[in-house]
């Protein structure tokens, strides 16, 4: 069989099909395969027909269709079914060929399969694929990190692919070693839960207090657009608002209120509490979700809690600009925490990241994309050992100019009775990390209580420990010091 194809992708689904157009229409051959080889013929006699997409029938023959070295890119369902390609492949590949997962893959098992492949010989590369069937064929955000070694020759494809920014920059870049791409792409999902759920916030405060109509609201969402909060998830919030059902109704008011989920922002608060990373944003998001999914509970519940009945007397031009403020400044603190997720990660597997890439990374072809990215990697070009985006001197001014009305709308959504998980969330934590003291004295004193934990002195040195005889019963034995 002769070397063909500049890569080969395994597994025709919606984003394998996809990403192969894709490629195609950039001038690369590929090679495709499927598991179920029936969706190979089906596809190279349908959407691939008459481009230089060539449909292999068998392992063995789309492994002799690739060019060295080869680049075989596994576009199935993530988990058990990527550790059995892996060892398929094995056996057939050379040193220096590169296996590429374009999957969700969870990034300990990237971490796993990175080692594991480079001890056969081979490169491995874990890349978090974002945008969904449209990007994939149009131009995906791309985050790959594993073997470095592979990236020379993986990069012409994946940049020739990805989307672009106005300057034509591709939004992918080299992330890192290990798992990290795939690290980077979890923590996107956990920052498009938080996004999601902060505008969902918006919309129930303006519907269920300022009493604003769909098409009220769409026309808000609309100008927000136009805006610094200019972003695809405003967009298409504004063009479901405005959406009829066939009756002439918003199609929006007809939908169950059960969000659903597939893991990724879990994972992303999962990994937060391992870290020790205050994520807690992002984590309120996917408990929202979990809360919206009680619907029964809810309903069964909403005849016996009662609480205020929202209403409204007030400038409601001027509340709807506080929303705005509130809706900014919770987001800049939902990327202030993940970015400190990816910054603790980093440190804990030795990962040496460009953050302000990153944010490029994420300006377009994925859900989070928005305007507001573009600040994001001013602020750590200018600073790359920035500490916390909230100290960077364009969101700082941002969020002092923003944080009254965002008090506001905190405060009013409390007490009309109307959920703000994740705004408020925001702001605790805006709170929080701008107290020099915290009441965490009392809690080592509790700790110390009744567990001899020890505590260390605002009149002692750092890392000197205490304990007291509280109740004059305990011994003097204290208990082992460790953090978390
Ligand atoms: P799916 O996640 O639906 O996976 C379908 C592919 O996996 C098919 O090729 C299928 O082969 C193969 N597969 C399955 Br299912 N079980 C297998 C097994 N035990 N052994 C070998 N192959 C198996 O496809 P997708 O929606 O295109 O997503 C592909 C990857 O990209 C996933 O990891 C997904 O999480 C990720 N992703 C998806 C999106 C999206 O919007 N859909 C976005 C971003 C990332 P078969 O045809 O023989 O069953």
């Amino acid at each position: 069989m002769e070397a063909i194809s500049d890569i080969g992708v395994i597994g025709i689904a919606v984003m394998g099909e996809n990403l192969i157009l894709n490629m195609e229409s950039k001038g690369f051959s590929v090679t495709a395969y499927n598991r179920s080889v029936d969706k190979v013929e089906k596809f190279v006699n349908g959407r691939a027909k008459g481009k230089n997409i060539f449909g292999a029938m068998s392992i063995e023959e789309f492994i002799g269709s690739l060019k060295r070295p080869r680049k075989v890119m596994l576009m199935v369902k993530a988990g058990r079914p990527v550790d059995d390609f892996i060892e398929t492949l094995i056996p057939l590949l050379e040193p220096g060929d590169i296996i590429i997962d374009g999957g969700n893959s969870h990034f300990p098992d990237t971490e796993r399969r990175v080692k594991y492949v480079e001890s056969k010989g081979l490169l491995y590369i874990g890349t978090g694929v974002s945008g969904g069937e449209e990007g994939a064929l149009l131009g995906p955000s791309i985050m790959p990190g594993g073997s470095k070694a592979a990236w020379e020759s993986v990069k012409p494809i994946f940049q020739a692919i990805a989307a672009k920014v106005e300057d034509g920059s591709p939004c992918c870049e080299w992330i890192g070693d290990g798992g990290s791409g795939h690290f980077v792409k979890m923590v996107h999902n956990g920052i498009e839960y938080g996004d999601m759920q902060l505008i969902n916030e918006t919309y129930q405060v303006m519907k269920d207090m300022l009493g604003m109509s769909a098409d009220d609201m769409q026309k808000v969402f609309a100008e927000w657009n136009k805006g610094e909060l200019n972003s695809y998830l405003i967009e298409i919030t504004s063009d479901i608002l405005a959406f009829k059902d066939e009756d002439g109704a918003p199609l929006v008011d007809k939908i169950l209120d059960t969000a659903g989920q597939k893991g990724t922002g879990k994972w992303t608060g999962t990994v937060a509490l391992e870290l020790g990373v205050p994520l807690t944003l992002i984590a309120e998001s996917v408990f929202s979700r979990c809360l919206s999914a009680l619907k029964d509970e809810r309903v069964a519940a909403s005849k016996v809690l009662t609480g205020p009945t929202p209403t409204f007397e007030g400038d409601k031009a001027a509340f709807i600009n506080d929303l705005r403020d509130a809706l900014y400044a919770a987001k800049v603190i939902s990327y202030a925490q993940g970015y400190q997720m990816i910054q603790a990660a980093a440190l804990e597997y030795g990962w040496q990241l460009d953050y302000g890439s990153i944010a490029l990374m994420w300006r377009e072809g994925c859900i989070i994309r928005s305007s507001f990215l573009g600040k994001i990697k001013e602020a750590f070009d200018k600073n790359p050992a920035l500490q916390n985006l909230i100290l960077d001197d364009f969101f700082k001014d941002k969020i002092l100019q923003a944080q009254a009305g965002w008090r506001r709308v905190v405060a009013a959504a409390v007490l009309n009775g109307i959920p703000v998980p994740c705004i408020s969330a925001g702001i605790n934590y805006f709170d929080g990390y701008r107290s020099a003291r915290l009441p965490a004295n009392l809690l080592q004193a509790q700790r110390d209580y009744f567990g001899a934990h020890t505590y260390e002195r605002l009149d002692g040195p750092r890392g000197q420990f205490f304990h007291t005889n509280w109740t004059g019963r305990g011994g003097e034995t204290s208990s082992t010091t460790y953090g978390v």
